[in-house]
């Protein structure tokens, strides 16, 4: 028995809808390129792969262990339906669960039956070790940073460190060779063949309602900018893609690493369009030489979390920057012809109304301003593991309480309690008409499916 699966679940309760966000699954691939060189590899993307029973049971002869990635949503409940087939095949086979909600929820992941072992954050140092454990059937204590099952029940954890810088794998090129990545390439901002890539892990700030800051405490991690640009330039032979979208949760904590790469970008006449996560401060201390070779090498587009038009609410989610810094944000985009990308969330558990009220206003300022800025507009919802979360539950939100519960549960339908129906009709008005009225096909998209 020499062959993983590995399992990247469908965000839909009914798998027959539109598939939602296909853009690589990333944990997936960087697992698989630790492994790749030592067994056989099968990734199931179920948000594009389509199996008969029959053909997942044929999928799972001589399969040693499986690994699961979800998030907190409906990834679970799909994730747990996979476990089941598996189970009922042969219960010898371990099942794994990594990801955002195992690693938040650890200890009420492991209780369920269809659970053996749970690997906690960062996942491409655990895996290997585990791989080989399993396999040789040695004893799990030695394997960092997971809480299993003994055969008598009891769960034991070897939990140690949060983050390990590193972790993140300077070239995830095997991993690349187990998906076909041609699926993933998409249509959007006018680009024809754009690719997500994942550069750096972590962050620098703490906003109170994210998950990063939760899970990895404020630490970062950059891969070096000659590591990227040589893997992008190997995407850019093998799949010939003409745009990379970069999923850092904040590209320009190290401004340096993020110059050099984009020096290195003109220097092999890469000719790729780009864009990438920024905070507000780190955008306005950019001199005009710098954003000028930003879009000499191809930057086109930034991506902010402004959050809130509130600046009561900023403060309590720890968001640094002012209404007038973002204003200030959206003339230099104007000035140097960057295209905006800005998130808001209204709906906080403190005044609700107030808060939606000078979101509205802070983007129809921005809107005057630079009409083609892109807006994106949710409805707050509190993210497990984050001072938000237990804020909400001072407010009377209830969350769920074992892995099965969470199956129902997503981030995506409005569950806090304190947005009212009025409130959020008002609100859903706003959402399509900045949400998605404004964008072009392809943004939609994006957004909406790849399909
Ligand atoms: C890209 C991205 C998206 C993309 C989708 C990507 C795709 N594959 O199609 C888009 C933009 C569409 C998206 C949407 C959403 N996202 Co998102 N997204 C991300 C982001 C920025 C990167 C994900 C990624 O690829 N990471 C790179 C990989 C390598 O890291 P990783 O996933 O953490 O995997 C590592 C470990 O977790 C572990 N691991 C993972 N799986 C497994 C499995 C096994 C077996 C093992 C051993 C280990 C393991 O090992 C991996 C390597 O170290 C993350 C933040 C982040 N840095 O991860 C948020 C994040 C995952 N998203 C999040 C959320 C909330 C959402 C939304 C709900 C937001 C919203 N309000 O709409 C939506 C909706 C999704 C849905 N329908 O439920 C939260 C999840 C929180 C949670 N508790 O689950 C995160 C953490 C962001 C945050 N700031 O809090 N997202
Ligand atoms: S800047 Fe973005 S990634 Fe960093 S803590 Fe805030 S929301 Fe999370």
């Amino acid at each position: 028995m020499n062959k993983v699966i590995l399992f990247y679940p469908s965000f839909l309760v009914n798998k027959g809808e539109k598939t939602l966000y296909t853009d690589l699954p990333l944990s997936i691939i960087a697992l698989a390129s630790q492994l790749y060189n030592n067994y056989d590899i099968e990734v199931i993307d179920e948000r594009l792969d389509h199996y008969e029973e029959e053909e997942i049971i044929e999928k799972l002869h001589d399969v040693f262990m499986v690994g699961i990635s979800a998030t907190t949503s409906y990834q679970i409940l799909n994730g747990l339906q996979f476990a089941e087939k598996v189970r009922s095949y042969s219960k010898k086979i371990k099942i794994i669960w990594g990801g955002w909600h195992a690693s938040l929820m650890p200890e009420e992941t492991i209780k369920h039956p269809l659970v053996d072992i749970v690997v906690i954050g960062q996942g491409e140092h655990t895996i290997t070790k585990l791989a080989k454990c399993i396999k040789n059937n040695e004893h799990l204590d030695s394997v960092p940073n997971i809480i299993y099952k003994t055969k008598d029940g009891k769960c034991i954890t070897t939990y140690k460190m949060v983050f390990n810088s590193s972790q993140i794998p300077h070239s995830m090129k095997d991993g690349y060779k187990c998906v076909d990545i041609d699926r993933y390439i998409h249509k959007a901002w006018g680009n024809q063949r754009l690719l997500g890539y994942e550069s750096s892990r972590g962050c620098s700030s703490s906003c109170s309602f994210c998950s990063i800051s939760a899970l990895y405490h404020r630490k970062w991690y950059g891969l070096a900018a000659k590591s990227i640009v040589h893997d992008i330039q190997w995407l850019k032979d093998h799949y010939h893609i003409d745009a990379l979208h970069f999923f850092d949760n904040n590209f320009f904590v190290h401004k340096k690493r993020a110059m050099e790469i984009a020096k290195l970008f003109i220097k092999n006449n890469l000719k790729l369009r780009w864009d990438g996560t920024i905070v507000t401060n780190q955008f306005l201390k950019l001199t005009q030489q710098e954003i000028e070779m930003l879009k000499q090498s191809g930057f086109y587009r930034i991506i902010v979390g402004v959050e809130s038009g509130d600046e009561e609410v900023l403060k309590k989610i720890n968001k640094k920057h002012t209404n007038k810094q973002i204003l200030e944000l959206i003339k230099r985009c104007k000035e140097f012809g960057l295209f905006p990308s800005l998130s808001f969330m209204v709906g906080f558990p403190w005044h609700p109304e107030k808060d939606t009220q000078h979101t509205i206003s802070l983007i129809e300022k921005i809107k005057t301003l630079y009409s083609e800025t892109e807006i994106l507009l949710f409805i707050f919802s509190p993210y497990l593991g984050t001072p938000l979360y237990d804020i909400a539950k001072e407010y009377g939100m209830l969350f769920p309480s074992s892995l099965g519960e969470w199956s129902k549960f997503t981030y995506d339908k409005v569950n806090t309690p304190w947005v009212t129906n009025q409130l959020q009709k008002k609100i859903n008005r706003y959402l399509s008409f900045f949400g998605t009225k404004k964008m072009t096909n392809d943004e939609q998209q994006f957004y909406q499916s790849f399909d």
